[in-house]
Order: structure tokens, then C-alpha cells, then sequence
């Protein structure tokens, strides 16, 4: 195919999980037909910084300058600041490394200035190199709280701070009904061809974007085709606490209960072999099912599992 008739993607990303998958589509989609729209329900406030991780984490690992051990932060990073940090008994739950720093630094001035976490996004990418679109959900704050047996939790105090350990009762989108999806974001949904799912956390980092209003509404109105790639393989989360959260809450921990999660804005849903057994079920949904390798470790991996979603050949 070339570029001009290659269709416009849409892909929905939130950590580590969907990075990987956006980075393949990065490999084969024409970065003037690819918007990656990012979670932003993880962002939080540290040490008077505005911290947008599912940002960072998408810019870096498509920048190729994700630390390939965590997913998330910069590769070959030192932690000095940190260490000073430390010896003054600051905060140090949540690891800052010294590169990493820059970028908070530099969103935390601009977005002081007034500029949007969308124009913010976009120059940081622009300076990284990133020639494909990565958008906020929103440019107005989304912010996912946890009710926990222990009480209410901001994301990053749940998710760092306590290793994702309380027991989740519910999870809230604070801000979520005062939203509004920047314009950019509809234009991208509308002018999809194909809306991809990445296989992100379904609870914390798929569910707050679609909980902005009228993102949902635009999707399942859309004749585009919306392909999840389930983040749950063989009933476990390969990351993170998504199979833990989705038990917690009462869903079935597997790519079916995934799909039942997704079903009102998909139209194919992804799997791995090791679930093949559950493709009836899931086409039951009336959702048209893939069954491939979807577990990525390799760049070449996330290129092939993006030329897979995309059917497209090559
Ligand atoms: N995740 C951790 O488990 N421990 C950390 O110290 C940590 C620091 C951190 C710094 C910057 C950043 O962009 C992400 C960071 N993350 C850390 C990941 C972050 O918690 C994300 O919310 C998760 O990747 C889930 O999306």
C-alpha cells in the first residue's frame, strides 16, 4: 500500500501494554495517518510537577528512548536527583529519574504559561522526533480515583505507592462529566478508518478515555472498523493489575470478559492463541475474532502484531 491509500488509524493507548502496540503501528502506519489518543486519568501532581506517565510513557517508547526493563521512564537514565532528593527525606515512592526530569520541567512551564496539554504533547513529541500524532484525551483534567478498602486512593498513590495491593471497589473518573474531548481528538475519531484498541489496562486506561464525554457515542456511532487487542492472555494481565482490578470487580478475568467489557464499541476483537478455546464465546458478542500471537517482545513483534490488527499485508 502506499500512503495515500492507506486508511487513517486511530489507536487508543494507555501505559506500558499499549505503547508497545502503538510502536508497531508506528513501524508500518504513515505517521500522517496514525493519532495515538493517550490516557490522561494516570496524571497527578509531584512535587509541584505535572506528571502525565501514559503521555511519557507512548512519547518515549515511540521516541525508541523508553527504558526497556519498566516500560516506562528513560532508557539509560541516572538518578541523582532522586539520591539528593533522598538525603533531604523527600519523596521518593515515585522515581524520577534525572532525564525523565526535563520533560516534566518543560510540560510543567508551558502548561504554567497556559498552553494546552495537547500543544504541550505535541511540541515534546516534535522535539523527540515522534512524526506521528499522540493527543491527549482531553485537555481539561480526568482524573482516575480508586475506592479501596482502605479509602479513596489517587491512581499513582494505588498504583506505586501501594504496589496496587488495596482492594478496588469501585473506580471513578473525577472530572470526567466536565471534560470535553479536545477537537482535535474528534476529528481524529471521525476520520477514522480503523479505531484501535491497544491492549492497555481495559479498567484504568481504556475506560477513562471512553468516559470523556461523547468519546463512547462517537465511537460506536463510527462505521469504522474498532479492533481491541485483549490485554488479558491465558486469564492474566501480562502487566500490571488489570486481571486483579477486573476480580476485584466482580468481571471474569479473560479475554471474553474483556470483550463483554469493550463489546458496544468494537467490531473485531484480537487474542492470543492460548485463548483460542473462547473465540465462540467472544463471536457470540457478534464480534469478529482474531486468534494470533499477541504477546510483543520484540520491536519486530509490535510491527507484526500492528500488520496483523491492520490486515494488512507486507
Ligand atoms: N511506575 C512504578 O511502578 N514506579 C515508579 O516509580 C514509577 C515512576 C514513573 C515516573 C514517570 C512515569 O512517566 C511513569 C512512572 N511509573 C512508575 C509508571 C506509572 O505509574 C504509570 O502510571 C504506569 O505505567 C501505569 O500506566
Amino acid at each position: 500500500m502506499n500512503n495515500t491509500d492507506f486508511p487513517s488509524i486511530a489507536a487508543l493507548a494507555g501505559g506500558v501494554g499499549g505503547a508497545k502496540l502503538a510502536h508497531g503501528l508506528a513501524q508500518i502506519v504513515p505517521p500522517e495517518k496514525l493519532t495515538i489518543i493517550g490516557n490522561t486519568g494516570d496524571d497527578f501532581e509531584h512535587l509541584s510537577l505535572h506528571i502525565s506517565p501514559d503521555l511519557d510513557t507512548v512519547m518515549y517508547t515511540l521516541a525508541g528512548l523508553a527504558n526497556p526493563r519498566t516500560g516506562w521512564g528513560v532508557r539509560d537514565e541516572s538518578w541523582h536527583m532522586m539520591a539528593a532528593l533522598a538525603r533531604y527525606g523527600g519523596p521518593t515512592w515515585f522515581q524520577l529519574g534525572d532525564r525523565d526530569l526535563a520533560t516534566h520541567l518543560l510540560r510543567t512551564q508551558w502548561l504554567n504559561e497556559g498552553y494546552s496539554l495537547t500543544w504541550v504533547t505535541g511540541e515534546l513529541c516534535r522535539r523527540l522526533g515522534v512524526r506521528c500524532t499522540l493527543l491527549p484525551m482531553s485537555d481539561d483534567p480526568v482524573r482516575t480515583v480508586v475506592q479501596t478498602d482502605e479509602g479513596s486512593l489517587a491512581f499513582q498513590e494505588y498504583f506505586v505507592h501501594r504496589q496496587w495491593q488495596p482492594v478496588v471497589k469501585r473506580i471513578d473518573f473525577v472530572g470526567a462529566e466536565e471534560a470535553r474531548p479536545t477537537r482535535q481528538v474528534v476529528a481524529a475519531l471521525r476520520a477514522a478508518d480503523v479505531i484501535v484498541f491497544c491492549p492497555s489496562n481495559p479498567l484504568v486506561s481504556i475506560d477513562p478515555i471512553l468516559a470523556v464525554p461523547s468519546v463512547r457515542r462517537i465511537i460506536a456511532a463510527s462505521r469504522a472498523r474498532k479492533i481491541a487487542v485483549s490485554p488479558i492472555v491465558g486469564g492474566q494481565a501480562l502487566k500490571g493489575p488489570a486481571a486483579k482490578l477486573m476480580a476485584e470487580l466482580g468481571m471474569e478475568v479473560s479475554a471474553l470478559g474483556v470483550a463483554r467489557h469493550l463489546q458496544d464499541v468494537l467490531t473485531d476483537f484480537v487474542i492470543d492463541t492460548v485463548d483460542a478455546a473462547l473465540e465462540p464465546d467472544i463471536a457470540a458478542l457478534g464480534l469478529q475474532v482474531r486468534v494470533t500471537g499477541t504477546v510483543m517482545t520484540s520491536d519486530e513483534d509490535r510491527a507484526n502484531l500492528a500488520r496483523e490488527v491492520l490486515e494488512v499485508g507486507g
